[in-house]
């Protein structure tokens, strides 16, 4: 049975958690560019139920693939694991942009969060509006209920470069019009994916490699716990509210215990404690390569993360046992 150490969740969990991504990553990956987001979806749904099952926890997905009667695997609530070891909350997203690697086009990815029981924030399927920047800046340089041009001028002068240099990544909605026209309003550049904003936050961690400064605009409310778990491992700043925009809303809220409507939630308040966070590359990104098929291996390329220790570990594993990707 896996024991807990002192930072909180057992640290072997870390390197097991790879090859859940992993597996999911591979089986999406077959389906690359073919056309078919929920064919690439279910195979890596499977893959990951499949993985996830092997794991030594009593885990409860919290963010997964809907409500249970939306979602016949990996639903919300749905208990996962080998039925022994500590309890824990778990976001997955087997399959983040289910739409790009249908397309073939960069950043899709199989995404996993684990986190003490009760340390995830349980957030309805509703969109959230997110913002975030990398760590090195000082508490406070954005603020989700300032405007984005402030937000924008207070980045440029903590990171001590002209507007010109901030490169903002927001999601390609016609419901951003505003929000683009603000920010193209300051001069500074930006980054508009079609989708997959958990990469796009995780992006503004590592600018240099990236592009990619500051992350704006609102995505689905599960990507936002995602990006939130991934950052309290990396650093950075991050605020989400939901946008409960209608009665029906607040209501599905409020059953999963949020009585405040308005609430902004900051990274400490969408994952707690200790948590530990694994992402593999499905197709090729700006920090991950896409699953590779040789004609004796396959290559993945993860990033595994641990909020306790900090630790960021790149992890490019070349699978010869390709009977276990069948
Ligand atoms: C984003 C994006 C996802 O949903 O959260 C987006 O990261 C938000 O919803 O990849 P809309 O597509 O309705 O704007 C996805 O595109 C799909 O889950």
């Amino acid at each position: 049975m896996a024991k807990k150490d002192a930072a909180g969740l057992d640290r072997i969990l870390t390197m097991e958690l790879v090859r859940v991504t992993e597996r999911a990553a591979v089986a999406a990956a077959r389906l690359r560019g073919r056309g078919d987001e929920k064919a690439a979806d279910q195979v890596a749904v499977d893959a990951m139920r499949a993985e996830l099952n092997r794991l030594a926890i009593r885990g409860t997905v919290v963010i997964g693939e809907g409500e249970r009667d939306e979602a016949p695997m990996l639903y919300i609530g749905e208990e996962v694991g080998a039925g022994e070891g500590p309890e824990v909350d778990i976001a997955l997203d087997p399959l983040e942009g289910t739409t790009i690697c249908a397309k073939n086009l960069p950043n899709a990815l199989a995404v996993i969060a684990i986190a003490e029981k009760g340390s995830l924030l349980f957030a309805p399927d509703v969109y959230m509006d997110k913002i975030a920047v990398g760590p090195g800046y000082a508490d406070g340089v954005i603020d989700i209920d300032a405007s984005p041009e402030e937000n924008i001028h207070s980045l440029a002068k903590a990171k001590g470069v002209p507007v010109a240099e901030i490169t903002a990544c927001i999601l390609d909605r016609p419901r951003h019009a505003r929000l683009i026209e603000a920010v193209r309003g300051t001069g500074a550049a930006i980054r508009l994916i079609g989708d997959g904003d958990v990469a796009g936050v995780i992006h503004t961690t590592d600018p240099e490699e990236t592009g990619i400064d500051i992350y704006m605009g609102t995505g689905g409310a599960p990507e936002g716990v995602l990006a939130a778990a991934a950052l309290r491992c990396i650093g950075g700043q991050m605020q989400g509210r939901l946008m409960l925009d209608t009665p029906e809303k607040v209501a599905r809220a409020a059953k999963m215990g949020i009585s405040d409507p308005d609430k902004v939630y900051r990274i400490e308040e969408m994952a707690r404690g200790d948590v530990l966070f694994a992402a593999t590359g499905v197709t090729d990104g700006n920090m991950l390569s896409g699953v590779k098929f040789g004609s004796s291996s396959i290559t993945t390329d993860t990033i595994v993360l641990r909020s306790s220790s900090r630790t960021v570990r790149s992890i490019k594993a070349r699978h010869q046992d390709l009977e276990k990707f069948q």
